[in-house]
């Protein structure tokens, strides 16, 4: 992955983060749309602040996948691309097996967290049908101790504020790994206006596509959608999945 993807850095942050901010066409993007929408409601789960896909299938409690191929319309163009740079090369399976669609209408996001252990620390993200800004926090914060004096991880919290901010550009690219998975949060503002844009804060501005949109400061928010690839570390397979439910 490194010669392809070095250009595409983004330096200033403390873990490995890549931006490339033309990742598929707009021919692309509108027919990813059309496969997001047309797919039958059920489809979606509804939450409070966003509604949300699944595919091939949610997690079992136990962190694990039951094995299936993803549908071909998120396979291509994209994981061939994700191929081509190696993006997955040293992940246990070389490849993503699952991917989350996020819908956000504007007002809408998604507090700050981490991914967790279910998956291999690697994030790519695919930027539909508007900008938004992904805020990276510290999961320290300041001043949290235990009893002993020792710094502790702070609870996430709606005041707190991002340590670095990324503008995702409609059909871009995000990959986030390592440190960048492991030893921060990540969230997106509940907001309508994305403001104080420009080099001074947004991390990966040399990247963008289009500085001049972002040129005045803000944008207001429309409905953004994300397909969000990783790898479950945890696959089971289907004879294993029938014992797991109680079949010979
Ligand atoms: O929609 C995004 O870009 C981020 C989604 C996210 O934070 C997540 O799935 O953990």
């Amino acid at each position: 992955m490194e010669l392809g993807l070095e250009a595409a850095r983004i330096t200033v942050l403390p873990g490995e983060a890549f931006y490339i901010s033309d990742f598929i066409t707009e021919a692309e993007e509108d027919w990813l749309l059309r496969k997001v929408t047309s797919a039958p409601l059920p489809r979606w789960t509804q939450l409070s602040h966003r509604r949300l896909q699944t595919w091939p299938s949610a997690l079992t409690q136990s962190n694990t996948l039951l094995a299936s191929p993803l549908p071909d319309w998120l396979q291509s163009p994209i994981i061939e691309r994700f191929s081509e740079l190696g993006i997955f090369d040293d992940a246990p399976h070389q490849a993503p097996n699952h991917v989350l669609v996020n819908e956000y209408q504007p007002g809408q996001g998604i507090m700050p967290h981490e991914d967790g252990a279910a998956y291999y620390p690697l994030v790519a993200t695919v930027s539909l049908r508007a900008p938004i800004v992904f805020d990276v926090y510290d999961k320290h914060v300041q001043g949290d101790k235990d009893e002993s004096g020792q710094d502790v991880a702070g609870k996430p919290d709606a005041d707190r504020k991002p340590h670095y901010r990324i503008l995702q550009e409609r059909r871009s690219l995000l990959i986030t790994r390592g440190k960048m998975y492991t030893d921060v949060l990540h969230g997106i503002a509940e907001t309508t206006r994305d403001e104080d844009l420009g080099p001074h804060s947004i991390c990966n501005w040399e990247l963008l596509r289009d500085k001049e949109t972002y040129r005045q400061g803000w944008y207001e928010r429309e409905t953004r959608t994300s397909l969000t690839y990783r790898d479950v570390l945890h696959v089971a397979k289907m004879g294993n999945t029938l014992k797991f439910l109680g079949g010979k």
